[in-house]
C-alpha cells in the first residue's frame, strides 16, 4: 500500500479527464429539463408613455437591427422570439410574407402599442402573427388577446386562428370590437396546435389593432425517460469512480 507521489499525479489526473464528461452530461440534462418546461408569455407592444425599443426602420420585411418604434413603424421580426422554444412572425399576407406589420401607439381605444396592418384600408387588410414553436412536437396553445378600435371608437373585424398553413379555422369571431375610449375588447380563448398557430384578423386589421398576444407552448414529448436514463448513467459513472478512489 506504498503510495508514491507519481501514483498520486495518475489519480489526479485520472479525475480531472473524468470531470469533463461528467460535466456534459450534467448540461445535457439540464437542458432536457428545460425542455420540458412549459413557456408562457404575453407579447406586450410597449405600454407607454415612452415608445419600445421592439421596431425596425431598415426594411417593411421587419428586419434589421431593433430600434425605437414611432407611429407606422414596423414592429421587429425579432421581437418576442425565445431561442430554442419559439419564433414570432408579423406579416400583413395580402401583399405577400415580405411586409410586416406596424406600429401605433395610443388612440386604439384605451390600448397603448398596438400591431396593425398598414396595407390596404379598413375593407382590404389581413394581419397575421404567426407562434411557431422550435419543436415540430410542441404543443402551442392562445390564451387571449386585445383588440382596439382606432380613433378611439368601435369598428368590424373578422378574427380566425389556424394551425400553421391554415385550413380550417380552430376559431373564429365576427363582429364589432371597441368601445370608444373607455375600453378594448378582450379575447379569451383556448386555442391549441402541435407545431403553432396563425391568429389573423382582417377586414379591418387596419384600424383594428392587437395587444397583449398571450400563449404558451408545452413540453416536448418524452424527455422524462430519456434524462432519467442520462440520470441513471450518471450515478453508474459516480458508483465507478468511487470505487476507484477507494482502490
Ligand atoms: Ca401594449
Amino acid at each position: 500500500m506504498n503510495r508514491t507521489p507519481a501514483i498520486h499525479q495518475s489519480i489526479r489526473e485520472t479525475t480531472i479527464t473524468r470531470a469533463s464528461p461528467r460535466r456534459t452530461l450534467l448540461l445535457t440534462v439540464a437542458l432536457w429539463a428545460g425542455l420540458s418546461t412549459a413557456h408562457a408569455d404575453i407579447l406586450d407592444f410597449g405600454s407607454g408613455p415612452a415608445a419600445p425599443s421592439i421596431c425596425t426602420g431598415v426594411l417593411a420585411t421587419g428586419e434589421g437591427p431593433a430600434s425605437e418604434c414611432s407611429n407606422g413603424s414596423f414592429v421587429s421580426q425579432g421581437y418576442g422570439d425565445v431561442a430554442g422554444l419559439v419564433d414570432i412572425s408579423y406579416v400583413s399576407p395580402p401583399v405577400g410574407d415580405a411586409i410586416g406589420l406596424r406600429w401605433w401607439g395610443p388612440d386604439y381605444n384605451n390600448l397603448y402599442g398596438v400591431l396593425y396592418a398598414g396595407n390596404g384600408g379598413d375593407s382590404s387588410s389581413l394581419a397575421r402573427i404567426e407562434i411557431k414553436a422550435a419543436a415540430p412536437d410542441a404543443v402551442v396553445t392562445l390564451t387571449g388577446f386585445d383588440l382596439g378600435a382606432y380613433s378611439q371608437t368601435t369598428r368590424d373585424t373578422n378574427v380566425k386562428v389556424y394551425a400553421i398553413g391554415g385550413g380550417t379555422p380552430l376559431y373564429s369571431f365576427s363582429g364589432p370590437v371597441g368601445n370608444g375610449a373607455l375600453s378594448a375588447t378582450s379575447f379569451s380563448v383556448s386555442v391549441s396546435a402541435v407545431g403553432g398557430l396563425w391568429l389573423e384578423w382582417g377586414n379591418s386589421a387596419f384600424n383594428v389593432g392587437i395587444d397583449n398576444v398571450q400563449y404558451s407552448v408545452s413540453s416536448v414529448p418524452e424527455p422524462a425517460p430519456a434524462a432519467l436514463m442520462l440520470v441513471g448513467g450518471m450515478m453508474g459513472l459516480l458508483a465507478l469512480r468511487r470505487r476507484r478512489a477507494a482502490r
